[in-house]
């Protein structure tokens, strides 16, 4: 493991000894009749946040994951236990960036008394989720929002911990903005700001970092767009034809609810007056944006 990889997923979840009937192997009657194979599957992961906040949505959910890889035994036909185990990882390379999967097959066809054979595969998805570090830096643009405790406090020891990590710099930083709540749910206003960084990190790592230091500044979550003492949304990664274009749960890049929320935009038109934005009607002018949002209150107020 690398040692940044290490730095971000401290953590495992391990599924041990799935047992699942499946028609995999190169002989016809493997084929025909099938037999049990036997999965191992280590996530390496945070559960940091999901230890803060004791809330399952915050984690994998290893009914799921069970659910999941049994499907692929059972409903895939591979000659090669080799490619099993390739696919279960593969699909686990969507819940997180470094997985092992073991796949046994007790009751393969060797004609000696044997207790087990098993093939073993480690896979990261270092590159495929942002940048490849080789290529140098990308540059990343954040939201960060508060309206519990004393936000605009909270909002500088966030920034601050961002710049301390020594993989990220912040490279623009904009007002403060005291925003009306967006969502429908009744609470205070909030106060937000942009910020542009540079990150050798990939995106799932840099959204890592940002939930810990969510956790660190004793964000609790407890209802979908309510309050909270921080928030920090990855609203775009990578510039041009870099931009990562992301459609899981844990990360969708870039931010699909930006162009909608004035409180993002109007801290970004500061950062970054020219970009476009996309829309479900495809790219548009922030500044043209900000005009159709102008019933949504923003008020620079630094
Ligand atoms: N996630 C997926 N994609 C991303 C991404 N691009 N950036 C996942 C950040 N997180 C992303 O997020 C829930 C899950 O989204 C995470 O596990 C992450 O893996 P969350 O921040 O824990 O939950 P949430 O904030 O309650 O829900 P959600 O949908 O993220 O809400 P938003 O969009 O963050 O909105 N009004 C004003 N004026 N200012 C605000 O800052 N913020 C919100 C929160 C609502 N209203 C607001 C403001
Ligand atoms: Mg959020």
């Amino acid at each position: 493991m690398s040692e940044s990889a290490a730095a971000t997923a401290p953590d495992r979840i391990e599924l041990r000894g799935l047992r699942v009937h499946g028609n995999h192997g190169v002989f016809e009657f493997e084929k025909r009749e099938g037999q049990d194979f036997v999965i191992d599957v280590t996530l390496h992961t945070s559960v940091a946040r999901a230890a803060a906040t004791d809330d399952l949505t915050e984690t994998i959910h290893y009914g799921e994951l069970a659910e999941d890889v049994a499907g692929i035994v059972e409903n895939t036909t591979f000659d090669l236990i080799e490619t099993l185990a390739e696919t279960i990882a593969d699909h686990c390379l969507n819940l997180c960036d470094h997985v092992e999967v073991v796949v046994h097959k007790p009751s393969a066809p060797i004609r000696r008394t044997f207790n087990d054979v098993s093939v073993s595969v480690e896979r990261r998805r270092a590159a495929a989720n942002g940048t490849d570090r080789s290529a140098g830096r990308s540059e990343a643009h954040l939201n960060l929002g508060a309206n519990l405790g004393d936000a605009r406090d909270t909002l500088d020891q966030a920034v601050e911990a961002l710049e301390r990590h020594p993989e990220i710099s912040v490279e623009k930083r904009s007002s403060l903005y005291r925003t009306a709540p967006w969502g429908g749910v009744d609470q205070n206003d909030f106060l937000n700001l942009g910020l542009i960084v540079n990150t050798t990190l990939n995106a799932a790592e840099l959204l890592a970092v940002a939930q810990g230091i969510e956790v660190a500044c004793g964000r609790t979550r407890e209802l979908r767009w309510g309050p909270r003492t921080l928030d920090i949304d990855l609203i775009r990664f990578g510039a041009g034809d870099d931009e990562l274009v992301s459609d899981t749960d844990r990360l969708t890049l870039p931010h699909p609810r930006a162009h909608e929320r004035a409180f993002v935009l109007a801290p970004w038109a500061e950062l970054d007056a020219g970009v476009t934005v996309l829309t479900p009607q495809g790219r548009r002018p922030i500044g043209e944006l900000l005009d159709d949002l102008d019933d949504q209150e923003v008020t620079r107020i630094t």
